[in-house]
C-alpha cells in the first residue's frame, strides 16, 4: 500500500495529504521525523516522501502531480490545460516567494530562536513584494484558483497561515491581511480532509515540542 512518510506537524506532509484524503486514496502513515528520514527515498533528508509499490518518490509538489496521475479522480486540477497551469503557478507561487522566504523567520517566530535583523530586513523587503505579486494572482473564488477545490488549496490551506503568522509576530503586520484568509480558511477548514489534516497536526505538534523539550534536557545534562 502507498505510504506516506513524515510527520504531521510539517506543511509540505500536510499538503500531500490533503491531496490524499480528498481523492479518498487508500494509504498508511510512517512516521519520520527529520533526521531518522529514509535516505534511500529521501536523499536530500527533507520530508514528506512516498513509498509506493514502484519505489520511493520525495519532493511534495512532484508527489502532487503523481497523486494526480495515479489517481485521476476526483480531480484537483481543472481539466482545462490553462486553468490547471494557473493552479501550478497558484502553487509555485504559494511555496517558492512565500512560504520558503517566510521560512527563514520560523526559528524565532515558532521555535523559541533568534532571527537576526540584517534576515528580518530582508525577508520583509522580498514578502512584501511577492505576497503583493501573489495577491494579483489569487481568486478567492471561493476556492484559491476558482469554483473548485485544486492542488493549489492544497498548499494554500497549510501553507498560507504560516506566512500571515509568521509576519504577525516578526514585524507587527499580517503581510497577508489584505486577502480574504479568514473566510477562505472557515471555508476549507470545513473539509472532512482539513478537519482530519488539522487534528492530526495538533497532536503530533505537541509530540514534537516533547521530543525537543527532552533533546534539550538532555543535551543540558550533558553539559
Ligand atoms: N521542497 C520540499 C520541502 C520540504 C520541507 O522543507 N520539509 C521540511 C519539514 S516541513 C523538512 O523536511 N525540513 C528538514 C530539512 O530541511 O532538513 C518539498 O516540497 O517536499
Amino acid at each position: 500500500m502507498l505510504k506516506l512518510c513524515g510527520f504531521s506537524a510539517s506543511n509540505y506532509y500536510n499538503k500531500v495529504k490533503l491531496a490524499l484524503l480528498e481523492k479518498g486514496v487508500a494509504f498508511e502513515e510512517e512516521l519520520a521525523w527529520v533526521g531518522e528520514t529514509d535516505p534511500s527515498a529521501s536523499p536530500i533528508g527533507k520530508v514528506p516522501y512516498f513509498k509506493t509499490d514502484a519505489g520511493p518518490l520525495s519532493e511534495s509538489t512532484v508527489m502532487l502531480e503523481y497523486v494526480e496521475a495515479q489517481y485521476p479522480t476526483p480531480a484537483l486540477l481543472p481539466a482545462d490545460p490553462f486553468q490547471a497551469a494557473k493552479a501550478r503557478e497558484l502553487v509555485r507561487y504559494i511555496e517558492l516567494h512565500l512560504e520558503l522566504v517566510a521560512r527563514n523567520l520560523y526559528p524565532e517566530a515558532f521555535f523559541g530562536g533568534k532571527v537576526s535583523d540584517s534576515t528580518k530586513e530582508k525577508v520583509g523587503q522580498q514578502l512584501e513584494k511577492n505576497t503583493a505579486a501573489f495577491a494579483t494572482l489569487t481568486r478567492f473564488a471561493p476556492y484559491i484558483a476558482g469554483d473548485s477545490f485544486t492542488l493549489a488549496d492544497c498548499a494554500a490551506t497549510v501553507h498560507l497561515p504560516l506566512v500571515s503568522a509568521a509576519t504577525k509576530i516578526i514585524y507587527g503586520r499580517d503581510f497577508l491581511a489584505d486577502l480574504p484568509l479568514r473566510d477562505y480558511l472557515k471555508l476549507v477548514g470545513a473539509r472532512p480532509s482539513v478537519v482530519q489534516v488539522n487534528a492530526d497536526r495538533k497532536t503530533n505538534t505537541e509530540l514534537m515540542m516533547q521530543r525537543a523539550k527532552a533533546k534539550a534536557t538532555e543535551a543540558a545534562a550533558k553539559g
